[in-house]
């Protein structure tokens, strides 16, 4: 059976490509470069879930297959968890990575060290061509720090360290932040329920 990934951040593809071999996910994974006709789903729900159900349901719909979608994002206590659902265009051009960094960066120069909680969370959405869906959430607590540090991962990484860590999620290994990342845990969870309903 063929399942199709739901998503355009090349971070994400090359994640959940591991983290779903690791989860015994044997289907066939496709991109959506298999599917050109379908064009960039509007982001338009309140929350991670609304929103990663929007994209999986649409692509299930236009492509005829199994989809999987991940939307996800990092909260600020100090910024009232902010970005959220606006991660990606956070500083107004979707997915410059390193414009977001930098403007949040600014955002809390001024919070001191004991307020810099935040988490990132993702929610993990199966939809089939039935119209049958599924939503799996997950999520990892940590601190933003000063100064970026690291080269691997995406997006906030740099400048993120989780809870009872003192390196940044850019400064683990793909395994390393797969086996605690809110990525991993909403997938994992989900894991069982794409292995049910694709047989
Ligand atoms: P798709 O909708 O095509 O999946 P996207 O990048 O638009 O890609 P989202 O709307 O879910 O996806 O936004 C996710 C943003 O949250 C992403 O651009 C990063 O800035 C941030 N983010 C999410 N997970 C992250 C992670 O594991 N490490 C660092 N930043 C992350």
């Amino acid at each position: 059976i063929r399942l199709v990934l739901a998503t355009r951040n090349a971070g994400k593809i090359t994640e959940l490509r591991e983290i779903l071999a690791d989860a015994s996910i044997t289907a066939e994974i496709v991109g959506l470069e298999e599917f050109p006709e379908i064009g960039d789903v509007a982001e338009t729900g309140l929350t991670f879930a609304e929103n990663a159900l929007l994209k999986a349901v649409v692509v299930a719909k236009q492509s005829g297959l199994p989809a999987i979608a991940d939307d996800s994002g990092l909260c600020v206590d100090a910024l009232n968890g902010m970005p959220g659902i606006f991660s990606a265009r956070w500083a107004g051009r979707h997915g410059d990575d390193q414009a977001n960094l930098d403007l949040l960066l600014a955002q809390v120069s001024d919070v001191p060290e004991e307020h810099r909680g935040a988490h990132f969370a993702c929610a993990a959405a199966l939809a089939l061509p039935s119209g049958e869906e599924r939503i799996a959430e997950g999520a990892l607590n940590g601190v933003i720090i000063n100064a970026p540090r690291g080269a691997n991962g995406f997006g906030y990484d740099p400048i993120f360290v989780p809870e009872g860590e003192d390196r940044t999620t850019a400064e683990l290994s793909a395994r390393e932040k797969n086996a605690i990342s809110h990525r991993g845990r909403a997938f994992r969870a989900l894991a069982p329920v794409i292995g049910e309903l694709l047989g």
